[in-house]
């Protein structure tokens, strides 16, 4: 038995105040999503909750982490350290909270970038990333949050088209696979 309390307490320590809240607001969006959607809420709840756990340092930390526990990196995740969070947070579910669930490491690997044809719960960690109640209002949130709740690979390719016109314009490099998810679910 996983003891969710438990991973709560830890990451309340471990996370700033303001990304434990975020992790709490993706955990609740996406049990609302499997209730909406037919999936595990358990392991919505859990994926949610874990999804940013390698938030706890910075990116640099992070990449050192990475190699410290021979967590290979592609040449992408060493471009861009935004990226790292996502592999490093799948190896410390598994190796610090215990979860050997590969369809909740699986989630966690995935949120930042997506990937085409995700499994429904990587859609809805990717989906309850991006509209958790505590988010930033921008522009488009208000579509992706109606869309989450009527047609879920509609708000998968809304957000992927979002994140890669703020990276854009932001003139940050773009992973190649935050691109194959928008054409995947643009064309669906
Ligand atoms: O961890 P969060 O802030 O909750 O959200 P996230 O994991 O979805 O995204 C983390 C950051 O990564 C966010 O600033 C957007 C950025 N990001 C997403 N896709 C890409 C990216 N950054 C780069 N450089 N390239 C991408 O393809
Ligand atoms: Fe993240
Ligand atoms: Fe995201
Ligand atoms: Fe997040």
């Amino acid at each position: 038995m996983t003891d969710i309390t438990g991973i709560r307490r830890k990451l309340e320590k471990k996370l700033k105040s303001e990304r434990y809240e975020h992790t709490l607001g993706v955990m609740y969006t996406a049990s609302s999503l499997a209730m909406r959607y037919d999936g595990d809420v358990k392991k919505s709840l859990l994926a949610g909750l874990l999804h940013d756990c390698a938030k706890f340092c910075s990116g640099r930390e992070q990449i050192q982490l990475c190699n410290e526990y021979q967590i290979g990196l592609s040449e992408s995740e060493r471009k861009m350290p935004a990226l790292v969070h996502a592999r490093l947070g799948a190896y410390l579910a598994e190796h610090e909270y215990h979860i050997h669930d590969r369809e909740i490491l699986d989630a966690i690997t995935y949120h930042t970038t997506g990937r085409p044809g995700m499994t429904l719960l990587e859609k809805i960690v990717y989906i309850a990333d991006y509209i958790e109640p505590g988010r930033q209002e921008i522009e488009g949130l208000t579509l992706v949050r109606r869309a989450a709740f009527s047609d879920l690979d509609e708000a998968v390719a809304l957000s992927a088209a979002s994140t890669i016109s703020y990276l854009e314009n932001a003139g940050r490099d773009i992973d190649p696979m935050t691109v194959k998810t928008y054409e995947f679910y643009s064309k669906k």
